[in-house]
């Protein structure tokens, strides 16, 4: 197999758009591919500040790296969730976050959870779902609560955060089995701004989660390989396996599936739920916005772990 732009021996072959690239040329179509992504959804521009959340992982620092080619002003962000299970997953992820950072001459921001709030997601789990459930959708609800926060209070104009078009693709899919249409309705590369809510965006949804790993090893970034060990026997890998299937079958089905979804949203499909959003108020305590009455969902955890953890109320 020979390089589409040089004629020298591919290093990647991509069956779903019929392209193969020496490394040299691999290592700029990614980052160009990207910017076109950023240019025709209207993601950010070379005047903004852009804040990257980075978990260690292969797509998160090649956002960050791809980012930073492109002359964008592009600072990181780590949430150290304390998740102590494995190989140490945390403080491994945490230390190649941070050696992306200093290599590159980056600024790394980082929130330690349990500094900051007084429980890790570990502690978490064990006090009060004795070990029984995945911490997950309390791993996703702090994640997204700190984001938001975090990129306001430093006063960054976007968060872009590292899914992949496996990442989106399994989640459309999900979302699809259940028709739940709120979901439906937020799952898009931008997701603008609103009272208390930074933008967000996401420049890797159009490629492949092979194509990311391929660019991660050929440009060197040494990143986590294991993944979160809460993430084994998720829905979502078991969905990303289906949708493998059916993209070994028929290359392309995958990025096609979530075009199609897009295009669809764009023509209007669902346009009687626009009004999602005017559901918002500030939380009393924190002020970020929910739909929750009362307190919003992370204080309301913040509060449970308080009265559950006597060790932390001492911290
Ligand atoms: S980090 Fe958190 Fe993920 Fe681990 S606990 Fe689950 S949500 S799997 S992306
Ligand atoms: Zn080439
Ligand atoms: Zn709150």
């Amino acid at each position: 197999m020979k390089c589409r732009t040089c004629g020298a021996k591919a290093a990647v072959n991509m069956r779903q758009h019929k392209l193969a690239l020496c490394k040299e040329h691999y290592l700029e179509w990614i980052p160009g591919q990207t910017e076109r992504f950023i240019k025709k959804y209207g993601m950010f521009t070379h005047a903004e500040r852009i804040l990257v959340a980075v978990s260690g992982g292969k797509d998160s620092l090649s956002l960050w790296d791809i980012l930073w080619r492109l002359g964008y002003q592009v600072d990181g962000l780590y949430i150290g969730l304390g998740i102590d299970e494995g190989i140490g997953y945390s403080a491994e992820s945490q230390r190649l976050a941070e050696r992306f950072a200093v290599m590159h001459g980056l600024r790394l921001h980082m929130v330690d959870l349990g500094n900051e709030y007084g429980a890790t997601i570990s502690e978490f789990t064990r006090l009060t779902q004795r070990g029984k459930n995945k911490p997950c959708s309390l791993c996703g609800l702090v994640k997204r609560y700190i984001m938001n926060r975090i990129t306001r209070d430093l006063g960054f104009e976007v968060l872009a955060t590292g899914h992949n078009l496996d990442d989106e693709a399994a989640a459309l899919f999900g979302n699809t089995l259940k028709w739940a249409g709120e979901y439906l309705l937020r799952q898009r590369p931008v997701l603008p701004e609103a009272p208390g809510l930074v933008r967000k965006v996401k420049p890797l949804c159009r490629i492949y989660e092979r194509e990311m790993t391929a660019y991660a090893l050929l440009r060197g970034i040494e990143y986590i390989y294991d993944e979160c060990p809460f993430a084994l026997g998720s829905t979502s890998i078991y969905y990303k396996g289906l949708l493998n299937h059916l993209e070994n079958d028929r290359p392309g089905a995958k990025l096609t599936f979530y075009l199609s979804f897009l295009e669809a949203r764009e023509s209007g499909l669902f346009s009687e739920h626009s009004d999602v959003q005017q559901s918002l108020h500030p939380c009393p305590n924190c002020g970020q916005p929910t739909s929750a009455p009362g307190l919003c969902s992370f204080c309301r955890m913040i509060e449970r772990i308080r009265g559950t953890n006597n060790y932390a109320l001492s911290r």
